[in-house]
Order: structure tokens, then sequence, then C-alpha cells
């Protein structure tokens, strides 16, 4: 095991918090990291409900204020898995304290917000990494792979579709995920900003967008209790403010077309985050509902053998799959967590820059903001490039 220990301060406890926690537990286990992650802190708003989960999942101590968590000695990492309306007030005073910072995306709701949270880290000199986990799964990572070597050729399509359907119910009752102020955007920026990020990472910058987005509920019921996206009903009905669907179409820099879809409302559509990258010499195809296959397809195979392959990522040789477990041995929702962990962990250890980190964060709020500007002004807007 490591000698070196990485003090653990986790600030959020629900749907997410559940998440990372498992991450922190087992991550040391997994990988051989080069710093033992100690899970120090949870903090969340009820005290008892927190201690509570302190206890379930091994946290050493727990606590309802963040301020005081975020400013303790004997922590290092301070670990954002709360709602997006937090994130930045929360950051930029870890940043402040000295601490590396892991948050959840988005990053923020606004450029400006976006560009402070990332002043505040590069001030401060400390690692900073943004959980879009969807890069870690391993058929990902291999994708990624592939097009840096060339697999695929020039990429000219680039379609993103990500798609649930727990909202297509009218009598689904509010959550803070339907609130503007608390979540800043619907599909859009919860779901969309998955999509965002994986573009960037498999095709790169994208330069200008035009999209459309559409409230098909626009009231439901007032929210009585709720967990990750289960819900039951209280009193009365309140107001949607964000989007149910959102779609856009972009131009990347590097020349690719790329379409975008994201909604709550697809039915049967479960978590149904899909890419399909065609480039000048082949192309691939990943989707999260199976997310162990990438399949890809190659002009330059022999001609009557051509068709899509199916490559199963869950061998040593893939990215992360190899610290897992033996070849065939499926990978899960929960697998994408861990191999973040542990990336975070190699680089504060090994003093090396994060990938994502809050400059990628912030470049996905300024194409989700750009979208958002396309549609008041009804037409192309250019994506700011953030520094
Ligand atoms: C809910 O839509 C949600 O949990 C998102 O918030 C996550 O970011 C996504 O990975 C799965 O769906």
């Amino acid at each position: 095991m490591a000698q070196q220990q990485l003090n653990v301060a986790l600030i959020g406890y629900k749907f997410m918090g559940k998440a990372h926690s498992q991450a922190w537990r087992t991550v040391g286990r997994f990988f051989d990291l080069d710093a033992e992650p100690v899970m120090k802190a949870v903090c969340g708003r009820d005290a008892a409900a927190v201690a509570e989960f302190a206890q379930r999942w091994g946290w050493e101590t727990s606590s309802p204020d963040w301020r005081e968590v975020v400013n303790r000695k004997d922590v290092d990492v301070v670990d954002i898995s709360t709602p997006g309306y937090t994130h930045d007030e929360i950051a930029i005073a870890a940043a402040a304290a000295g601490k590396h910072v892991f948050c959840e995306k988005p990053l923020c709701f606004t450029v400006a917000q976006a560009k402070e949270m990332l002043a505040a880290v590069r001030k401060a000199g400390v690692k900073h990494m943004v959980n879009f986990n969807y890069r870690r799964v391993p058929a990902v990572a291999l994708a990624k792979q592939m097009i840096d070597s060339g697999a695929i050729g020039q990429i000219r399509h680039a379609r993103f579709t990500y798609l649930q359907d727990w909202l297509v119910d009218p009598q689904f009752p509010m959550n803070w995920r339907m609130r503007a102020d608390a979540a800043g955007s619907g599909a859009h920026g919860d779901l969309g900003a998955h999509s965002i990020d994986l573009a960037r990472y498999l095709v790169g910058e994208i330069g200008e967008v035009v999209g459309m987005q559409k409230t098909f509920i626009t009231e439901r019921p007032s929210e009585g209790t709720s967990s990750g996206l289960t819900a039951t009903a209280g009193e009365g009905v309140e107001k949607v403010t964000v989007d149910d669907a959102s779609i856009f179409m972009a131009k990347f820099t590097g020349g690719a077309l790329g379409t975008f879809e994201a909604t709550r409302m697809a039915p049967g559509r479960k978590n149904y985050n899909r890419f399909e990258l065609n480039g000048s010499k082949g192309s691939l195809v990943w989707c999260f509902e199976d997310l162990n296959y990438l399949d890809y397809y190659s002009t330059e195979d022999p001609e009557d053998r051509r068709g899509f392959r199916r490559i199963i990522a869950t061998e040593g040789v893939h990215p992360y799959a190899g610290a897992w477990w033996p070849p065939g041995h499926m990978m899960g929702y929960d697998h994408t967590f861990s191999n973040a962990a542990a990336d975070l962990v190699q680089c504060i250890a090994n003093d090396k820059s994060c990938a994502p980190c809050f400059q990628d964060g912030a470049q996905c709020v300024a194409v989700l903001e750009a979208v958002d500007k396309s549609i008041d002004g009804g037409k192309w807007a250019k994506v700011e490039m953030i520094e």
C-alpha cells in the first residue's frame, strides 16, 4: 500500500455522494496508487442523516458545515458532489484553503462563474478535475486512443444523443433538477454537458452552435420526498423552470459537423448516452446502455469482410479494465467513478495536471451558454474559447 496518504472530504451525500463514496472505498484496493486515499470527512446539511451516511460508507467524520470541513487542516482533497448551484462557492473556498478540488458536472452555470473558479484553482496552484465520468468507461477511453492513432481518419460527422425517460410521466413530482436556480438548466446541462465533454474529448473544440429547447410539461406536483431519480408528490403544484429537451447543431473547429440531442422524455431510453463518429477511414459507435462494447467499422478491412465489429473493451490491454476483473468480466456505472478517482489520486501524487480540468469544465459551460444565446438570438452563436 502507498506510503503517502491523501485525506478526502466529500461535500454532498445523495446520489452522487454515494457514487463517489463507493469510488473512494474501492479505488485503493483495485488500483496500485502512489497515494492512499483516506475517507476523512463527509458533509451534508442534515447533521443526523449525514452522520448515518458516514457510518454506513466508512467516512471517519461528518459535519453539517461545509466551510468547517473545507478549512480542516487534515483535509487534502475536497470532492464536491452537491447540486450545481453550490459548486462555485465551495470550489473557490476549497482552493483558497489550499485543497485540491474534484467537482461534479456541470462545473457551474455561467462562463463568468467558470472563469472565477478557474482563476481560483490556478491562483492556489492546486489540482482540479471535473467528474465527466463517461470519459472513464474503458470503451470510451479506447475510442479516444483509436481516434488519436488515426483509426477512423478525419472525423466528419459527430452524432451525440443522451436520452432518458424518468420525466415522461407528467405526475412525476418536482425536484431540484427541474428548478433553474438549483440546476441551471434541465436536460441541457444535466445530460448535454456529458455529450459536449465527450465531443471535446473525442472530436475537438466546438466553434459555433445553433439550438432549440422545449419544456413539454410546464407544471408538476410539488416535491414530497425524493431520492436519486425517484420521488413522491407533496401538496400542490410547482412550475418547471428548465428545459425537458435540448437539441443543437455544432460546427467543430476541426471541420466536423455535429448534432446533439438531450432529453429526459424518451420512453424506453434509460441512460442512452450514445455517440456515432464517422471519419474518412471508418466509424466508431458507443452507447452507455451497452457500455462494454465499442463498435468499429474500418474502410481498410478487406472489401469482402467489411462490417461493424464489436470490440469488448474488458481485456487487460484496454484502459482501466486491467485494474479490475479477469477478461470479459464486465464494467458498470460505478467503475467510472472509481476510475476517475484513480486518475485524480495519481495526478495529485505525481504532481501532474488532471483531465478533464476546470478549463475543460469551463469550455463545456461556454458551449452550453452559446446554445442558449443561439436560442435567444434565433441564429448561430460563436462559442467563447476559455484560456
Ligand atoms: C440524471 O439525469 C443523471 O443522474 C445525471 O445527473 C448524470 O450526470 C448522468 O450521468 C446520469 O443521469
